[in-house]
């Protein structure tokens, strides 16, 4: 059995997909990242990052003790190479695929999280919201560029890696799937016109019956609506991270 600590947002669902696509028994152990089960010290012994998500497989690959992972695209290797799946064992093959697995790591995730903050969530917090002109412009133009380079891949190939269907596209969907709506700055300019082979892709990927699984695995979860004081202090909890606040916890958790 395999626990997957997580949280309903496009990291985790990224893990709850490809568990279904193996058909892999998993446990969800919630992770409320609002409340701050981030920073408690039994999931800071899994990843000192305090990011979800992260698993523990209980009949590790290799045998022995349990295993910990954090970091979605090494969790997504790991399976992977567990399965037997969806990552092609020639080298050829297999660094199509990876390359797109840290292309998205280091790319779309990063650039869409900073997207959304500065569009949707900072506007909301800040007292001088033409301050956040300039982080707009620099994290919503880089959604753009980078749906432009799928896009262009996706126009001669109907996975991004290639022909076959792969982590790599497993580990990009849940973000692509709304990357139309972080690409522009205005809130209207929400069509797929610039990404038409995106578009394709989102479509065929999420028709599939274990994407519509994982998509839904933990759909309980986040659901809890908050006083305006409460909301305030999960956001502050997220929003406003320093070595500081979180050094002690993380020390703990490792002298545990
Ligand atoms: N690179 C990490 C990113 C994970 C990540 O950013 N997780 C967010 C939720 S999507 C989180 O746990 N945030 C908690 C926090 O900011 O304290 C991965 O792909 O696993």
């Amino acid at each position: 059995m395999i626990d997957v600590y997580f949280w309903p947002t496009p990291n985790g669902r990224k893990i709850t997909i490809m568990l279904e696509e193996c058909g892999m028994p998993y446990k969800i152990v919630p992770v409320d990242i609002g409340g701050g089960d981030q920073f408690k010290v039994d999931f800071l012994r899994i990843c000192p990052n305090n990011r979800m998500p992260a698993i523990v497989d209980h009949e590790p690959l290799g045998g022995g003790k349990p295993i910990s992972i954090f970091e979605s695209g090494a969790i997504m290797e790991y399976l992977a190479e567990k399965s037997g799946k969806f990552l092609p064992k020639d080298p050829a093959g297999k660094y199509a695929v990876l390359q797109w697995v840290h292309w998205q790591m280091a790319n779309l995730g990063p650039m869409m999280g900073n997207a959304n903050h500065f569009k949707n969530y900072a506007p909301n917090i800040t007292d001088d919201p033409s301050k956040l002109e300039y982080g707009q412009r620099r994290f919503i133009g880089e959604v753009d560029r980078l749906a432009g380079v799928m896009d262009t891949q996706l126009s001669i190939h109907q996975y991004l890696a290639g022909s076959e269907y792969s982590i790599a596209d497993m580990i990009t969907w849940p973000w692509a799937m709304f990357v139309n709506r972080l690409a522009t700055p205005d809130k209207d300019g929400y069509n797929w016109n610039d990404y038409p082979n995106v578009k394709r892709w989102v479509d065929e990927v999420g028709a599939r019956e274990a994407v519509k699984r994982g998509q839904a695995a933990g759909g309980d979860l986040g659901k809890e609506k908050f006083s305006k004081e409460e909301e305030l202090r999960r956001r502050n909890l997220l929003f406003n991270q320093t070595n500081a606040s979180v050094r002690a916890a993380r020390e703990a958790a490792l002298k545990a």
